[in-house]
């Protein structure tokens, strides 16, 4: 099978565009920075990397006769956010468990921001005080099953539609739209810069880029705070991702690098590199960042650019998969 026998469900307006950033690349003084940008890729609730991965996802929704999306993130999830937003488009329901990932002392965190957008799609939003996981939860089994008794069909996505045996194709998908664009564009991105938490953004990546002649590194950049968990994920799901398309070899264990050093002690919680990284991108370029995911792959970004692990004469590919609504809930941190 190649990835294109999949069937694919369009929920983005096509290829997402990529852009140089051309005043950060002159502010770090070496490698060229472009950004593809999930964060514009669709007209449902923002879009982001998770309705990229849903577009392989949905046929087997439909396939299977489902009638109700379940799924499961933290209070200010993007991912569930835009499951609310796909089920509205489709014109299916939508059950949410929305666990206390992060303990955010902000009085609005379970009211604006993603989770507000969740209600207005009018999904059921089912508040739960467990904290930060990306495996499976009894909460979810208990939605799963509340869904059936009521006499629906439930389609279970698990957390960042990762855990899922195509949650690596929007992704995969993803490289081959690299290729086509830096074709158009003239330029080669030697080097690749994505957020990693449920991981198969990255791993989606990894797996599509691996059938390509000429290779790059692929760099994760933990924001989890749980590296083994995220790291063990990464590498199972990209093998997974990579034996579905075909690819006619095995990953190395040096293909799969996920970097810590930016995530802080907390998922959720930004730290200083964090904030000045969004402020710095926010002020140079106009591109916003989040607090939880790009603000930290970015911070990352920035040190290696700077401490020349990324040589000066790379062109690199900063991914930006969105995240935006849920700086509504770090308010405090930007009063001047
Ligand atoms: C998320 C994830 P992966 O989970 O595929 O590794 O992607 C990390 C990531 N950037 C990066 C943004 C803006 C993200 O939203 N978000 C999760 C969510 O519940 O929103 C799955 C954790």
């Amino acid at each position: 099978m190649a990835l294109s026998d999949f069937p694919r469900y369009p929920l983005t307006f096509g290829p997402s565009p990529i852009h140089p950033l051309r005043r950060l690349s002159d502010h770090l003084g070496g490698a060229q920075i472009w950004a593809k940008r999930e964060d514009v890729n669709s007209g449902l609730a923002f879009g982001g990397n998770k309705t990229r991965k849903l577009e392989y996802i949905v046929p087997d929704v439909i396939a299977q006769g489902a009638d109700t999306l379940v799924s499961i993130g933290g209070y200010q999830s993007n991912h569930t956010r835009q499951v609310a937003a796909v089920a509205a488009h489709l014109g299916l329901k939508c059950v949410l468990v929305q666990e206390k990932w992060v303990d955010w002392p902000d009085a609005v965190n379970d009211r604006v921001g993603n989770i507000m957008l969740s209600r207005i799609m009018g999904a059921e939003v089912r508040l739960d005080p467990a904290g930060f996981s990306i495996g499976f939860r009894d909460s979810w089994k208990q939605a799963l099953a509340d869904v059936k008794e009521r006499g629906g069909v439930p389609y279970a996505i698990p957390a960042g539609a990762s855990d899922h045996r195509l949650g690596g194709l929007g992704f995969a998908g993803w490289a081959d739209e690299v290729a086509v664009q830096e074709r158009e564009l003239g330029v080669f991105f030697d080097t690749i810069i994505v957020c990693s938490v449920t991981g198969s953004t990255h791993a989606g990546m990894i797996a599509g880029f691996a059938g390509q002649d000429r290779p790059r590194r692929v760099i994760g950049i933990d924001a989890s705070a749980k590296l083994d968990e995220t790291r063990e994920q990464v590498a199972r799901i990209a093998r997974n991702t990579a034996s579905l398309i075909g690819l006619e070899r095995e990953l190395r264990d040096d293909e799969i690098t996920v970097l810590e050093g930016w995530a802080g002690d907390l998922y959720g919680v930004p730290v200083q590199s964090t904030l000045d990284a969004i402020r710095l991108v926010g002020r140079l370029e106009g591109v916003i960042l989040d607090t939880v995911y790009e603000g930290k792959s970015m911070a990352g970004l920035i040190d290696l650019v700077t401490s020349g692990d990324i040589p000066k004469t790379s062109n690199v590919l900063y991914a930006h998969l969105g995240g935006q609504p849920a700086l509504n809930a770090y308010s405090a941190l930007f009063t001047s």
